[in-house]
């Protein structure tokens, strides 16, 4: 397991030097965020988030995320040049050490919830989503705004890609990423960058909008889409896990075994009546058993990524929404207990 950290670059309140001081940390996932997506990333800004990464002693070797551009999602006639700038993206990040890039291919919104600011009995305060909030929604005729929300996009724009999508089935949205890594696989492949693709957040369809990398069969019929083993998974626990009927351990093993789960995102979900929160990362503060998630990748055989997901905020502390310090360092320090006692337990036994 190669433990890692996210930080989102110059602007993060969360500086190198402080992750460095994580037991175990050594590798930094970041992405160029001041590029527009469909763009090309200049080899230049690359190069500094490597030397920067090298300078406070860890590697950048994971991007989370090179993000696919709307066509391509929706297959209009512009996608293949967007593709094109996708796969030199890929030649890029290669070029400076990138091992493994995390996307995914949710339409319009990444992972949504209803309340950044949800407060915990322990005075912390975490991610939530309640359904009956996002049922109160609809995003064509409401101004409203939701974490999630592409703050880019105007309200007109927003609302002609949502009924853009509308009009699509899920079929349609197999189509466009079987297309999607026909053309990019292959040059991950030649390059050696496994591609980790992130699950839906949450993983059921949202506004009427077409969601398909939300349960087992769905991963299935997504690797067997490209077979090479560079067409990989981020096995986001937190992302299944907001539906009980994803079996993480069982997963875990199973797409460990077959050596294509690249990165791991590995955090707590606690289910609750009409939605879910974002608990601390210790098995007994949530719904899933994370000692037993760690037991099932390390008995699959997993030597891939792994860093601490989403984290409340604890201490006073203050930043951007799942990603402070604090807890997201007790989150790395929990889990590097829970892969050492078990490759321990294994050698002992
Ligand atoms: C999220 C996502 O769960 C997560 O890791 O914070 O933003 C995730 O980074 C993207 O969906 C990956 O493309
Ligand atoms: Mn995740």
């Amino acid at each position: 397991m190669k433990m890692s950290f996210r930080w989102y670059g110059e602007t993060d309140p969360v500086k190198l030097w402080q992750i460095r001081q994580i037991p175990n940390v050594k590798h930094v996932v970041t992405a160029v965020y001041d590029v527009p997506v469909g763009e090309a990333w200049p080899v230049e800004k690359l190069q500094k988030l490597k030397s920067e990464a090298e300078e406070n002693g860890m590697c950048f070797d994971v991007v989370e995320s090179i993000p696919v551009h709307e066509d391509i999602k929706l297959g209009r006639p512009t996608r293949d040049r967007l593709i094109e700038n996708y796969c030199e993206n890929i030649r890029r990040c290669a070029s400076v050490g990138v091992k493994c890039v995390c996307y995914n291919f949710m339409p319009v919104f990444d992972w949504t919830r209803t309340d950044l600011n949800h407060v915990l009995p322990d005075g912390s305060t975490c991610l939530a989503y309640y359904q009956s909030e996002i049922d109160g929604i609809d995003p064509v005729k409401d101004d409203l705004s939701l974490p999630g929300w592409d703050a880019s996009y105007s309200r007109e724009e927003l609302r002609d890609l949502i009924l853009t999508y509308r009009q699509m089935t899920e079929e349609d949205l197999w189509e466009n990423l079987a297309y999607f890594l026909h053309r990019v696989i292959p040059v991950a492949a030649e390059c050696d960058v496994n591609m980790a693709i992130h699950p839906d957040d949450p993983c059921w369809s949202l506004f009427g909008l077409p969601r398909i990398i939300t349960c087992e069969e769905n991963l299935d019929r997504f690797l067997a889409l490209e077979p090479d083993v560079h067409n990989g998974l981020t096995l986001c626990t937190g992302s299944l896990g907001s539906s009980a009927k994803n079996d993480l351990p069982h997963m875990a093993k199973k797409y460990a075994e077959m050596g294509r789960i690249h990165f791991a995102h590995l955090r707590q979900v606690a289910l609750i009546d009409g939605g879910f929160e974002e608990h601390g990362h210790l098995s007994a503060d949530g719904s899933l058993d994370l000692y037993e998630i760690v037991k099932s990748l390390e008995d699959g055989g997993f030597d891939g990524y792994v860093r601490p997901d989403h984290g409340r905020m604890i201490w006073g502390e203050t930043g951007r929404p799942g990603y402070g310090l604090y807890d997201r360092a007790l989150g790395a320090a929990y889990l590097n207990g829970l892969f050492e006692a078990v490759e321990k337990g294994k050698k002992h036994s």
